[in-house]
């Protein structure tokens, strides 16, 4: 395992310095939801720092990856948005080492959530969601419900994502229907 200041070098050489300066952001907004949950402070810091390591990775990058690791060929009919999370666990694994999957699943599903969500993960989601360079309306209720309970923040999250994209009229990834389903409409 090598040190922060490794790991911060292999980060930045693949994002932009605006995409690696939220990176930043987002590890210490981790490390303050993770302090408040009992969340493991290196493991929030690791994944706060990878969550989008493959962000800036070309389509046939992200095919080639799905390929190779055989995952659910549906990927294949989404883009960049899903796949630099879902798809892009599998570059932090393959390029810089990491083989902790409370880490990858954290990276999988900082986008769309889960139907199960580990407390890092949840840190991980919603502190991408709410650092202090997000500026959508509504962050400052998100932020207070975020540090009052870290479940609700997510159940926020969920459903203002899943008003958004329908008021856009996007394509909805059928795992963040699922997240929806058990953390906003409570099905079990
Ligand atoms: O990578 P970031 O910009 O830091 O943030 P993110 O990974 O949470 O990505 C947020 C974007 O992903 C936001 O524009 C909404 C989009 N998104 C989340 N769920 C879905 C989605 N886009 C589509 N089309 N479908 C989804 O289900
Ligand atoms: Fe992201
Ligand atoms: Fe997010
Ligand atoms: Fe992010």
């Amino acid at each position: 395992a090598g040190t922060r200041a490794q790991l911060i070098d292999a980060i930045h050489v693949k994002l932009r310095d605006k995409r690696f300066e939220h990176v930043l952001r987002v590890e210490q907004t981790a490390l303050v939801l993770a302090e408040q949950n009992g969340v493991d402070l290196e493991k929030a810091s690791i994944a706060g720092l990878v969550h989008d390591y493959a962000k800036q990775r070309s389509d046939k990058d992200f095919v080639a990856m799905i390929e190779k690791h055989q995952l659910d060929p549906d990927l294949l009919n989404w883009g960049n948005a899903i796949w630099h999370g879902v798809v892009g666990a599998e570059f932090v694994r393959d390029e810089l080492g990491i083989n902790d999957e409370d880490i990858l699943n954290a990276v999988r599903h900082h986008t769309t959530g889960a139907v199960a969500m580990s407390p890092l993960e949840q840190v991980v989601y919603m502190a991408d969601y709410i650092e202090p360079g997000r500026t959508v309306p509504g962050i400052e209720e998100a932020r207070r419900i975020t540090n009052e309970d870290l479940q609700a923040g997510v159940a926020y999250q969920t459903a203002h994502t899943l008003a958004y994209l329908i008021k856009q009229q996007a394509p909805v990834y059928p795992g963040t229907i699922l997240t929806y389903n058990r953390w906003v409409a409570g099905k079990k």
